[in-house]
């Protein structure tokens, strides 16, 4: 039986990527932060119907000995570098947490492998961020890296960490420079679950509007359950690799939020509310990914359409508020 480790198995993608690995007969262990074993109702919500099939550790991304000692007992055939300060937004606000916490944590887990688990496979959650202030569209692996946030630098520097591992130490290291991707597991405070859950209150009358920064950045946002599938694929190569994941198409703020608001039979222009406050001292203004390298090599494509998409996210949060939910 293969063994798999993700770290972030608690996030959107290692719920669904922690599903994807059970269901192909893998064994997978979990690293999880301390509170969230003291606290599982409230910090593990995202596996709770797995909890009995997935074995967890708690570890910190900021504790090399915590992750050295997982990666030793363990001694993974692959591993899923999902863990990381996330959310673009705080980034500004405590640059040195999301420098020091994403750089280190790829760097240690990294390390730790190199030592004790040389020939595991390493997937690395590289992101669309880094390529900031774009210099051409679509975006490909050959598109240089301008990231416009402390969250996209310390991408690139993960993205060169790895690349490096893979160079150096022969590693079989990959990363998957992922562009946005969604779904109802998504965290609240990202853009689309946002705009969902706002559209979903609203409905219900336990809202009245909803405050929102910036319509006109484009995104190209595909569904989780695809992208997880991605990074399984690139771990089955005979190579290791870097590849884009995204759909090709891209949305402004303004077109996710009119479909949003439609599907739930709401009026947006009654209800959404734009606050400077939240506008970003850097914005990335425009997204969209070219994936044909990886359909070419993973025979990947997305499955799950923008529209499908909103629906999707917008039906789970008006049953969630819903009073027989
Ligand atoms: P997410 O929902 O924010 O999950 C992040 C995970 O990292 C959570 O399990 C979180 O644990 C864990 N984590 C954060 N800080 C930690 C620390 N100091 N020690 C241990 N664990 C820590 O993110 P996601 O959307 O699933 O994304 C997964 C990865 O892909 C992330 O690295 C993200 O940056 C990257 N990415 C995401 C997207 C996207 O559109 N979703 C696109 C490109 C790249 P807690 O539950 O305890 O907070
Ligand atoms: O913002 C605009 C905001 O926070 C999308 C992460 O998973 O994907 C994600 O990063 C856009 C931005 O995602 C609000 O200015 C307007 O232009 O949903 P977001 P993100 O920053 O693109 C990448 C690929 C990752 O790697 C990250 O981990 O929406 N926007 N109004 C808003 N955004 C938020 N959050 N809240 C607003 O009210």
């Amino acid at each position: 039986m293969k063994r798999a480790l993700i770290t972030g198995i608690t996030g959107q993608d290692g719920a669904y990527l922690s599903r994807l690995l059970l269901d192909k007969g893998y064994e997978v262990h979990g690293i999880v932060r301390r509170v969230a074993l003291e606290d599982p109702e409230h910090r593990l919500w995202r596996i709770r119907s797995i909890l009995k099939k997935v074995i967890l550790h708690s570890g910190s991304l900021e504790s090399y000995a915590s992750l050295f000692d997982i990666v030793e007992k363990i001694k993974p055939d692959e591993c899923y570098h999902l863990a990381a300060q996330s959310f673009v937004s705080y980034s500004f606000e405590d640059e040195f947490s999301t420098i020091n916490t994403n750089i280190n944590g790829t760097h240690f887990i990294l390390s730790a492998l190199k030592n004790k688990a040389p020939k595991c496979k390493f997937y690395f959650a590289a992101s669309s961020e880094q390529f900031g202030k774009v210099r051409k569209t679509p975006q490909t692996e050959e598109t240089p890296f301008h990231p416009r946030s402390p969250y996209g630098i310390s991408k690139v520097a993960g993205y060169e960490l790895t690349r490096n591992y893979r160079e150096a130490y022969n590693i079989f290291a990959c990363s998957g420079i992922l562009f946005n991707h969604e779904s109802p597991m998504r965290g609240y405070e990202f853009v689309t679950r946002k705009i969902t859950n706002g559209a979903a209150r609203i409905k219900a009358g336990l809202a009245k509007e909803l405050q929102l920064g910036n319509l006109d950045a484009k995104r190209d946002w595909g569904f989780a359950g695809d992208y997880t599938e991605a990074m399984f694929l690139m771990l089955q190569q005979p190579e290791p690799d870097d590849y884009v994941i995204a759909t090709g198409e891209t949305h402004t703020v303004r077109e996710f939020v009119e479909l949003a608001f439609g599907h739930a039979g709401l009026d947006w222009k009654k209800y959404v509310k734009q606050d400077e406050a939240l506008f970003r001292p850097a914005e990335v203004n425009i997204l969209c990914g070219d994936y044909s390298k990886a359909q070419k090599k993973l025979h990947w494509k997305p499955k799950v359409n923008f529209k499908d998409l909103v629906r999707m996210m917008v039906e789970e949060d008006l049953k969630l508020v819903s009073p027989h939910s």
